[in-house]
């Protein structure tokens, strides 16, 4: 039977030759004028009914509401405009463009909301400790749906990093205490050692898009405007390499995914999106909102009691937001 679902959108624009050759050398590119003021227009809308609606898990440990900060992530899940920009836009064709594997996979997306004066840093860290899976086929495209200069926290990478064989601690807005829980050393503060690092961030407008890796070091202040809200979306995409690695202190899976370790990403979590979607495996999620499974909430609640993480363990718990 013939897939009725849409194909990716064809870009407007493609990376340049130069943006390529940049993202090899540096790790990380800003590419201007990459997405259109309409899509833009139509995502700010859909991230503050996402803001209202947060899921289980940025209710719980990612939003930092009292300081002004949003997080969420998967939100793709329970939101359609998500849900259609992971999917359906230029997004998987870029993806290719860049990865060049014959399929491209969705991994996730998430959201990064600064309120105008948010003091919440994103501390220097790279992505990679932070996830269940292994590989380099990774691209993420972070989309600041504000204008962004450096004092309203515009995302900030050291050039090069990606070569680097280190691996530092998990860290995200808050700092939290479970994807802590790992040997691994706290990544330095680059931006204070402009001096001895490549460190760069560019000013940004609506449309502009930072295209990394998952091993480039990155972080961003808070957000000093006084005026200026600085909402980031990041989407992230990988290529045949990537296999499923579940350790302890890594991000959460909620949903269902059937992936044993070693795994290629693929399935209803991480839908194939080049050169198209499988409707077997989005098929749910396109019939309406998919809410996280009670029985991948009850594990990872498990799991927590049983590192010390719970609610009645030693350690704070990522399910209690103690500014709330
Ligand atoms: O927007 C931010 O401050 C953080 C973004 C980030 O760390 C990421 O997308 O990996």
């Amino acid at each position: 039977m013939r897939n009725s679902l849409p194909k990716p959108a064809v870009p407007s624009r493609y990376f340049t030759e130069e943006e390529l050759s940049t993202f090899e050398r540096d790790g990380v590119v800003c590419a201007r004028g990459l997405l259109d003021q309409e899509t833009i227009h139509h995502l700010r809308e859909a991230l503050e009914d996402a803001i209202e609606k947060l899921s289980i898990l940025g209710k719980s440990a990612l939003n930092r509401e009292s300081k002004g900060f949003h997080g969420d992530i998967f939100v793709w899940k329970l939101h359609d405009a998500f849900r259609d920009l992971a999917l359906f836009s230029v997004l998987p064709a870029l993806s290719h463009q860049v990865l060049g594997t014959a399929t491209i996979n969705f991994f996730y997306e998430q959201f990064f909301v600064k309120r105008a004066g948010s003091p919440v840093d994103t501390p220097w860290h790279q992505d990679i400790p932070f996830w269940p899976v292994s590989g380099t086929q990774i691209v993420s495209f972070w989309i600041p749906l504000d204008p962004v200069t450096r004092e309203s926290s515009g995302l900030e990478f050291v050039l090069g990093s990606q070569n680097w064989n280190e691996r530092f601690k998990a860290v995200t807005p808050g700092h939290d205490a479970y994807l802590m829980d790992t040997d691994l050393p706290t990544a330095p503060n680059y931006a204070e050692q402009r001096s001895d690092y490549d460190v760069v961030g560019w000013d940004m407008d609506p449309g502009d898009v930072i295209l990394f890796g998952p091993v480039v070091c990155h972080g961003s202040a808070g957000n000093a405007s006084n005026t200026i809200d600085r909402r980031a979306l990041a989407f992230r995409y990988c290529g045949e390499d990537v296999r499923f690695a579940p350790r302890h202190a890594t991000m959460p899976l909620l949903w269902d995914h059937g992936l044993e370790p070693g795994d290629r990403l693929g399935g209803s979590l991480f839908p194939q999106v080049w050169p198209e979607v499988i409707e077997d495996e989005i098929a749910r999620r396109m019939a309406g909102p998919e809410p996280p499974s009670q029985a991948q909430i009850g594990a990872f609640m498990k799991h927590l009691e049983e590192t010390g993480f719970g609610p009645t363990g030693e350690k704070r718990t990522i399910l209690v937001n103690e500014d709330d």
